[in-house]
């Protein structure tokens, strides 16, 4: 039983884990980089130390030293968050050597989820479905996969085992054209991970991302927390996400059929603490296991403002040996959650990163919305770690509720200083497709354009006059009630009506 967690992570998700510690009554013990000196991270544990220069081979990713730190402070246990250490099953084994608990999943799941041919093989013997393709663990050659493509039949994919996020993934349409997409498959993959072994899958078109929250204690008791729509993505980098899915709507039958294979999957690898089973699934429901993510996701709080389940909470607690709160039954989606994820980029320029300081910033507040954040006015984005400023999470008691909630927040939030995606998530947010739920993984970057939001652009002056006056009177009352006046603001009935007439 532990009593002091070291927060192995930066930003945001240092932040929401640590909130989650203090309401358990846990101390917490902060580590950071160079840069990170004066984040809110380090600024709301109890304790923090020094890791090294921002880079995060010298930071963040430094197990070792981790490890040292909190052998040093007594710390017994350690919250990997998401990226850096939290899926590496070494530094998962390494703590459990040196009697620390890893908040997180054994080190053989994070290992066997982590070499994709090995989850395909281990959660097809637990009864999963999977996309057609290459079979068992073993590392195929060239010609080997040669021989197997026709098989499975084109088109296909040539994917990383050890892959993930799409490094080493290429599209194979004809036949002939196969060995040389082999070559650089394996040349991306040796490059990204250090591996070049590649499978092969059958190339799933017009497919959704949709993906169920897993939550497993030690005691053996596995439960999922339904599913969270996740196709809205760019390069691989998710957006926007929504719980529930649009597609699983008012079907329950598919959600608790897609649940139950879930918890299957996670089960197949002995799964304790909290994971997310990914899906893609087709038009017509049907649907495969893609991945296992043996972490908490940036997009949890979807889930947690439906299931009203603290996630990191939840997580602490199965890592303290506690049998979960909940059982299957115990679980409702209840209302709508989006979450935006607000980018340091500019959507007018190919989502080029925007770095520089953040001077002033207006939160949106007010029912059913929350901010997770861990910059502040004064905070430097700089292009050492991604480029998320914060994740803008709303919640309605339906759909269209949560979308004009969302809309509303995402007028009222100002960043200034650095490019944002804003002016992108309010495009998306007034295009049909999205409204009416209507939208793929290819919907960002082959259907969707930016275009209605160039035409507002000859609103920038009033905007600029908006801002300078709300950047003005920051310290006063007065701030508060400025709002910015858009025609966005006075055509929601219109707006409901029209989105009414999409759902027939
Ligand atoms: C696929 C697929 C279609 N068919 N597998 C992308 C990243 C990696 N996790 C798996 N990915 C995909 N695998 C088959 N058999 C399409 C994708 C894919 C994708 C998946 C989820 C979200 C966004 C995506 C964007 C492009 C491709």
């Amino acid at each position: 039983m532990f009593n002091k967690i070291l927060v192995a992570n930066r930003g945001e998700i240092a932040v929401r884990i640590i909130r989650a510690c203090r309401e358990l009554g846990l101390a917490t013990v902060a580590v950071f980089s160079e840069i990170d000196r004066h984040s809110l991270h380090v600024r709301y544990a109890d304790e923090a130390y020094l890791l090294g220069p921002a880079p995060s081979r010298e930071s963040y990713l430094r197990g070792d030293k981790i490890l040292d730190i909190a052998r040093k402070c007594g710390a017994q246990a350690i919250h990997p968050g998401y990226g850096f250490l939290a899926e590496r099953a070494d530094f998962a084994q390494a703590c459990l050597d040196a009697g620390i608990a890893f908040v997180g999943p054994k080190p053989s799941s994070i290992a066997a989820m982590g070499d994709k041919a090995v989850a395909r093989a281990t959660v097809t013997k637990a009864g999963v479905p999977v996309v057609p393709g290459t079979e068992g663990e073993g590392a195929l050659r060239d010609d080997e996969l040669l021989g197997l493509a026709p098989q499975i039949g084109l088109p296909l994919l040539i994917k990383a085992t050890a892959g993930g996020g799409g490094k080493g993934m290429r599209e194979v349409r004809k036949l002939e054209e196969m060995p040389g997409l082999l070559v650089a498959a394996r040349r991306e993959a040796e490059a990204s991970f250090g591996d070049g072994n590649v499978y092969l899958e059958k190339l799933l078109e017009g497919a959704r991302h949709i993906e169920i929250q897993i939550l497993a204690d030690t005691q053996g008791n596995v439960i999922h927390l339904g599913e969270r729509e996740c196709s809205i993505q760019r390069r691989h980098q998710k957006l926007l996400e929504e719980a529930p899915s649009p597609f699983v709507g008012e079907d329950q039958a598919f959600r608790q059929q897609m649940g139950s294979v879930a918890v299957r999957a996670a089960q197949s690898v002995g799964y304790v603490n909290a994971g997310t089973i990914e899906f893609l699934v087709d038009k017509d429901k049907n649907f495969f296991f893609m991945e296992m993510n043996t972490r908490l996701q940036v997009e949890h709080p979807v889930t947690e403002m439906v299931t009203g389940v603290d996630i990191v909470k939840e997580q602490i607690r199965i890592a303290r040996g506690r049998q979960l709160r909940y059982t299957q039954d115990d679980v409702r989606m209840n209302g709508w959650a989006i979450e935006c994820r607000i980018n340091a980029e500019d959507p007018y320029n190919n989502f080029l990163p925007s770095t520089g300081r953040i001077t002033h910033t207006l939160l949106p507040t007010g029912p059913g919305i929350r901010v997770d954040t861990g910059v502040y006015i004064g905070f430097e984005i700089s292009p050492f770690y991604d480029s998320m400023i914060s994740k803008l999470i709303v919640w309605g008691e339906t759909r269209a509720e949560a979308i004009l909630r969302m809309r509303r927040a995402l007028e009222e939030y100002k960043i200034i200083g650095v490019r944002s995606n804003i002016p992108f998530h309010q495009t998306l947010l007034d295009s049909h497709r999205f409204m009416g739920g209507q939208y793929d993984t290819r919907f960002v970057e082959e259907r969707f354009s930016m275009e209605a939001a160039e035409e507002s652009k000859v609103y920038q002056p009033e905007i600029a006059a908006i801002v300078a006056s709300l950047v003005a009177h920051q310290q006063t009352q007065r701030a508060a009630h400025i709002i910015q006046r858009g025609e966005r603001d006075t055509s929601n009935w219109k707006w409901l009506s029209r989105w009414e007439r999409l759902q027939r």
